[in-house]
């Protein structure tokens, strides 16, 4: 992943794309942010009105004709001024009609926002499910949460506050420009005096804090990633007694976010209170020089009303329009690290997308695979498996076992040589298909954070209680699962019951066991079994195990001495297969472990150890 500190490029197709459904609300929250405005100036205009022409009777050459006419038409000035609460209520109806067109402005920021929002995070989400298996590999999870969370947030913030607030205020400007224009031009010119310094020095002061706002989200992640890391390795942390550091850890983190927000907003006090005086400043000097122009220029005080009204209401927009300039530079960022994630391609389909009968005949051709170009990890692997047989695979560790069974899956493809299942070539399969003819064990199980019945039937939803006892009989987990107070509705994980390695193997087992595939793939996952509940397993899966191509990964002789082929891997090479007693008469590798293992067993049994502890390795 790239840092955050690159070229700015706007995908404008992206931003296309994710406000197509909420370009309406734009539309609307614009137009009240107009109206708005027009109402919140209106307001000092009525009080003008009120105070020149009610009050003190004179009549305005700037205010419109319609306004005289209709004040003639209801009855000229003196019934205006008996019935003064009508102006009252002038003054209220404006108030209200402002307070309608922000709340229309605020729903459709919010629809507007929280939809984008929402588009992003699905389509991320989406595209994150399409990626290929190797981006992820690839990622750091971490950082990816971090763009589906905050980077959408840092956008849904910028379209929610900051862009029609950009649109407010130049729709502000524009029309008390007009206003005060059309009523007075020095008088306007005086009254927006500050603004370009106030504007200037706003824009040039964000940009220079940007670094502090950059600073303290920094420390803040640091603060998160410093409580995740301690959290998740809670055993390590207890097992090493390493609290007393870990507190040191924190507390200097949390101490350097406690400073640099300090120095951030000290800053922003600054910023803000010295531009309080320029604003403070601007209406003092509107104030001054409306009073002087009606001494000299028969300026009247409802003018004078207005124009001081104005230059407050101007001065904060204004000032705020710096911030905003500042984080758009955020949301562009923002924008571009989620552009990264979805201008990744999705899994493509480069073969013929075939759909087969899979039976489990599978064929290896001289595969050859690495992950890096330049390293192969499988070296010229041939074998066959016919539907119904056993294969075994042993190896030492980083022999290449795990690689050449998510070849199978496809979720990485040969560098030479091909794969064949049921007479098609593996890439002209539906990738789909494929991996849902597959049923696999990982060699370090996943399970969600649901019932263990949801668990176990995540495959098939609709299963009936029946098949998922039938399955966790079959991995020799059902008495476990029956042990537990809650049964099968106990909760997995976090909040629920923290099962052991070797439950958590089985549960995985019989999820597996659950999709009824043709082809099965137990990698490495009875480690955490001993041996006579592998045993028993084994035999339960004996019967069904002839309706399906299975390959076990194991470091057990006892677990392959069954198959009907036992592939032997050295460094990606395939050195030896055959059956066990074939392996055994050859001086290799196999007999070599098979040998050591006897040996362990035999010495284990004398010394009175009964068989059923782990088997914890044999040097392999
Ligand atoms: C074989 C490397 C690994 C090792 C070699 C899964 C994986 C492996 N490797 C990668 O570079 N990226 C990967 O995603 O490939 O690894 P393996 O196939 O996992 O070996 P194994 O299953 O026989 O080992 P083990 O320990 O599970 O018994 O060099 O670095
Ligand atoms: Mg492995």
């Amino acid at each position: 992943m790239e840092s955050k500190q690159q070229k700015k490029k706007i995908n404008w197709k992206l931003v296309g794309t994710v406000t197509f459904g909420v370009r309406r609300y734009f539309v609307l929250g614009s137009a009240a942010v107009l109206l708005a405005a027009l109402t919140a100036y209106a307001i000092p205009l009525i009080t003008s009105f009120t105070v020149d022409y009610v009050i003190a009777g004179e009549k305005l050459q700037t205010m419109p004709s319609v306004v005289y006419g209709w004040a003639e038409k209801i009855g000229g000035r003196d019934y205006l001024r008996s019935n003064i609460h009508i102006m009252a209520l002038i003054l209220i109806a404006a108030a209200l009609l402002n307070g309608v067109f922000t709340f229309i402005r605020g729903r459709s920021v919010a629809l507007a926002s929280e939809g984008i929002a929402k588009v992003i995070r699905d389509t991320l989400y989406r595209h994150l499910q399409a990626v290929p298996y190797d981006y992820h590999k690839h990622s750091s999870t971490g950082d990816l949460v971090q763009r589906c969370t905050s980077d959408v947030d840092t956008i849904r913030r910028f379209v929610g506050v900051q862009l029609l607030e950009i649109v407010r205020t130049v729709a502000m400007l524009i029309v008390a420009l007009i206003i005060m224009f059309s009523m007075h031009a020095f008088m306007a010119l005086i009254t927006t005096a500050a603004l370009p310094v106030l504007f200037l020095s706003s824009f040039v002061y964000f940009r220079k804090v940007r670094k502090q706002f950059t600073l303290s989200d920094e420390a803040e992640g640091k603060i998160s990633s410093t409580l995740q890391e301690n959290l998740t390795g809670v055993r390590v942390v207890r097992a090493f007694g390493q609290q007393g550091s870990e507190i040191e850890k924190f507390t200097r983190c949390n101490a350097e976010y406690r400073d640099v927000t300090f120095k951030l907003i000290k800053m922003l006090g600054f910023y803000w209170g010295l531009t309080d005086i320029l604003a403070y400043g601007q209406i003092c000097i509107t104030l001054v020089a409306g009073v002087i122009l009606s001494v000299t220029d028969g300026f009247t005080l409802g003018q004078v009303m207005v124009f001081t009204a104005y230059a407050g209401m101007l001065t904060w927009p204004v000032r705020q329009m710096g911030r905003i300039l500042a984080d758009l530079g955020k949301a562009t960022v923002s924008l571009e690290r989620i552009d990264e994630i979805l201008s990744h391609p999705a899994e493509t389909e480069p073969g013929k997308a075939l759909k087969p009968v899979i039976k489990g005949e599978i064929e290896f051709k001289n595969v050859c695979f690495g992950y890096d170009a330049y390293d192969d990890v499988l070296k010229d692997i041939s074998f066959k498996a016919c539907p119904g047989q056993t294969i075994a695979i042993l190896g030492s560790t980083g022999s290449g076992k795990t690689s050449l069974v998510q070849l199978l899956q496809r979720l990485y493809t040969c560098t030479a040589g091909e794969i064949i299942i049921d007479g098609v070539n593996i890439n002209d399969i539906d990738h789909r298909l494929l991996r849902s003819n597959i049923g696999i064990v990982l060699q370090e199980p996943f399970l969600y954070s649901r019932t263990i019945r949801e668990n176990i039937s995540i495959v098939k939803p609709d299963a009936s209680d029946e098949e998922v006892y039938n399955a966790a009989k079959i991995a020799a987990v059902h008495d476990v699962i029956e042990s537990f107070e809650k049964k099968y509705d106990t909760v997995v994980g976090e909040r629920g019951v923290t099962l052991s390695g070797g439950q958590k193997q089985r549960v995985a087992i019989a999820r597996m066991l659950m999709q009824n595939a043709p082809i099965l793939i137990f990698d490495d996952s009875m480690s955490a079994v001993d041996t006579e509940t592998d045993a028993a397993i084994r035999e339960a899966l004996n019967k069904r195990r002839k309706s399906s191509t299975t390959f076990i990964i194991s470091h057990r002789i006892t677990t392959l001495c069954e198959a009907d082929n036992i592939l032997v891997l050295d460094g990606g090479r395939l050195v030896q297969q055959g059956k066990h007693e074939e392996l055994l008469k050859v001086d290799g590798l196999y007999a070599r472990i098979a040998g050591i293992q006897n040996m362990l067993e035999q010495e284990l049994n004398g010394g009175g150890v009964k068989s059923e502890h782990r088997d914890q390795g044999t040097g392999i």
